[in-house]
């Protein structure tokens, strides 16, 4: 049996700090009035029975979930342009507080399903009073677009179990599909949007 308390103690402590961290870039970019790449970031650890399916799916033992599962914490980073989420990658390779282990690039290679995502898997070091001790944390970065997306596609997958009827993998598909040209056509009038929004915030602060 799996002290599953003490097991997720540094994770909990982890997704605790990397919110605080990486919510403060975002208020970083406020402070000094420009474009948040950042629009929100989310944290989770995740739930102890989603943790015993996916070792499960993936033939993963518990004694080596620490190695191989890389997302027992997860944060994600929500931005307003695909564009944004090259300059945050670059936020965090810059970044000395944790080192990357790994990045997957599912927006130039998108899953069969649809799903668009930029993960970047982190060693992040946790201080106990016992020591430091290292884990693994992935940080998703995706578009608000790609986030809409997922969540439903999620959802729909937790009815399912992943065996979606053919109608409902289809218009999952086209609804990645829009949800990319939504992406596209954001990016066509970013320059009008961020500007609207600078002259929205100046207003605001009056
Ligand atoms: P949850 O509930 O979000 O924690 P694999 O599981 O083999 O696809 P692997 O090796 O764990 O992938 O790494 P990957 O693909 O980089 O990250 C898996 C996580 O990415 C998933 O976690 C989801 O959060 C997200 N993800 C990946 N593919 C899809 C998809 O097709 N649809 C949606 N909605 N999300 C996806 P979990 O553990 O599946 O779930």
């Amino acid at each position: 049996m799996k002290n599953w308390d003490q097991f997720l103690a540094p994770y909990k402590q982890a997704v605790e700090e990397l919110k605080i961290k990486l919510k403060g870039m975002r208020k970083q970019f406020e402070q000094e009035g420009t474009h948040s790449p950042i629009e929100f970031v989310t944290g989770r650890v995740k739930p102890i029975a989603s943790i015993l399916d996916k070792a499960n799916h993936k033939n993963i033992s518990l004694d080596k979930l620490e190695t191989e599962m890389q997302d027992i914490a997860g944060m994600r980073m929500m931005c307003q342009f695909v564009e944004d989420i090259k300059k945050v990658v670059e936020l965090l390779r810059n970044r000395n507080d944790f080192e990357i282990v790994e990045e997957r690039d599912y927006i130039s290679h998108k899953k069969v399903s649809g799903y668009r995502s930029y993960h970047v898997v982190i060693g992040y070091p946790v201080q106990t009073i016992n020591g430091e001790k290292k884990i693994l944390a992935e940080i998703q970065i995706r578009t608000l677009a790609m986030n809409f997306w997922a969540t439903i596609e999620h959802s729909l997958n937790y009815k399912y179990k992943g065996q979606f009827p053919k109608d409902i993998q289809m218009r999952l598909q086209r609804a990645a599909e829009a949800a990319f040209m939504l992406d596209e056509e954001m990016s066509l009038i970013r320059d009008e949007i961020q500007e609207a929004q600078a002259f929205f915030t100046r207003n605001k602060e009056q």
